[in-house]
């Protein structure tokens, strides 16, 4: 799923809510749209339009999409119609409007579209729900978030982080960030309000992509290059993470060697496992143990490494045994460093199940069909799903945890 877009959903005509309700349903339905995050409702006095129309029901919703704006209108406009959507006057009564807020960072103007939507930032009824969910996004035009735009207009503002943003001022690094899940928890981190260090080894591009994407929601970013293989390199890292911005809050190891595609899946079972222990193992406890120990003497931080669910029930065949070796040192790894850091320092481990990253994408009909039988929330994971995990892990909220390995996988408990 390529772009993140924001679709604000409202109407004032019948059962309300089950006309919304209906709407979100048939966006998640929709192939080429996943629905990721839905504001609260919020019933809001009409503004515009013929008097006498009764209080609308708002929301907004983020999605993530593979499809065009131009197509992404018209699946709107058919569920519009769908939904008894009748086109009167302008501005009057209507049972569900739905509006596209942003695509990405577009901006046009033709007789089709506008983007961002022209009058999102005069609207309370679309920047309270907004702000809610996104306080971080960027007006590609006004260059304000989301939650600046909401204080202008409510001309009252938070003198302090707000509660969508509850780690701002934390300062992470997230190793392996230019694609997949370490990419999904930098954003995430970010959009909590933290700043954020990128770690790639081989493609800068997608490392500035990763750290640009972090700086639209409001954060600083820097990328860091280094081949976690090379035990120097590792270490350099940590000084230069450590001296960036005075400091680090936030370490998550998410770098991982992927022997599954490419030029790697044709190497010897012993080259793979050397490069597993190398990247997984090695690379993890020697940037947990320098940078955890800096993170004590300084007061505090939250240490987050990757693991694997299946590393405690098993899974045959080479990459079973691979991972295993692999990830179940990470995992018991970090339950000793708890011990080593606690007070101060969190550690805990994410162990994915089934997520959807590019080897899953590319997997045979047989996969697809064994993932959706051994995982009782009958869909693959996504990213975003174990960067929604790493977030609140990282939070305040999870103030007392600490040596957890939390499975981030569907409820698969075989
Ligand atoms: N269009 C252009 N840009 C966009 C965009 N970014 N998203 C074109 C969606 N559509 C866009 O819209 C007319 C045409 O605008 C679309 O066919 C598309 O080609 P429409 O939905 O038929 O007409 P509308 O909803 O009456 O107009 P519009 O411009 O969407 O109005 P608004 O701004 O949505 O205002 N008060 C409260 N409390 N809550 C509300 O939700 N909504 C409105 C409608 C007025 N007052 C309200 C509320
Ligand atoms: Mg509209």
């Amino acid at each position: 799923m390529a772009v993140t877009a924001y679709v604000a959903v409202g109407g004032n005509l019948g059962d309300r809510r089950a006309y919304l309700d209906r709407a979100l349903a048939a966006l998640r339905a929709r192939p080429g749209v996943a629905v990721t995050r839905v504001s609260s409702v919020y019933e809001t006095a009409p503004v515009g339009g013929p008097p006498g129309q009764g209080p609308y029901l708002n929301a907004v919703a983020q999605i993530e999409t593979d499809l065009s704006p131009d197509d992404l209108l018209g699946v709107f406009l058919d569920i519009e119609q769908q939904l008894d959507r009748v086109r009167a006057e302008r501005d009057g009564p209507r049972t569900i409007d739905l509006d596209l807020l942003f695509y990405g960072d577009a901006v046009r103007a033709d007789a089709r579209l506008t983007l961002p939507h022209p009058r999102l930032h005069e609207r309370l009824f679309v920047l309270q729900p907004l702000a809610e969910i996104a306080p971080g996004v960027v007006h590609p035009v006004l260059k304000r978030t989301a939650a600046d735009l909401l204080a202008d207009r409510l001309g009252l503002r938070p003198a302090g982080p707000s509660p969508g943003r509850e780690l701002t001022g934390l300062r992470a690094l997230v190793t392996g960030s230019t694609s997949g899940i370490g990419r999904a928890i930098a954003l995430e981190l970010a959009a909590g309000g933290a700043d954020v260090l990128i770690h790639g080894r081989r493609f800068p591009d997608a490392a500035e992509e990763t750290a640009a994407g972090v700086r639209l929601a409001g954060g600083r970013s820097t990328v860091l290059m280094a081949d976690l293989r090379d035990r120097d390199q590792c270490l350099k890292l940590a000084d230069q993470a450590w001296a960036a911005w005075g400091g680090l809050d936030v370490l998550a190891n998410s770098a991982g060697a992927d022997t599954l595609t490419g030029e790697a899946a044709t190497w010897p079972f012993e080259r793979k496992l050397a490069e597993l222990l190398a990247v997984d193992v090695t690379a993890t406890t020697l940037l947990a143990r320098d940078l955890g120990r800096r993170m004590k003497s300084a007061g505090g931080g939250v240490i987050l490494n990757m693991g694997w669910d299946q590393a405690d029930t098993g899974m045959e065949g080479d990459s079973g045994e691979l991972f295993a070796a692999a990830k179940g040192a990470v995992m018991a790894f970090s339950k000793s460093l708890a011990m080593s850091l606690a007070p101060e320092v969190r550690v805990h481990c994410l162990a994915p199940g089934w997520i959807q990253t590019a080897w899953g994408r590319g997997a045979s009909a047989a996969w697809q069909e064994r993932v959706l039988r051994e995982t009782p929330l009958r869909r693959w994971g996504t990213p975003e799903d174990v960067a929604a995990a790493a977030r609140w892990l990282a939070s305040p909220a999870a103030r007392y945890l600490t040596g957890q390995v939390v499975r981030v996988n569907g409820g698969a408990v075989r």
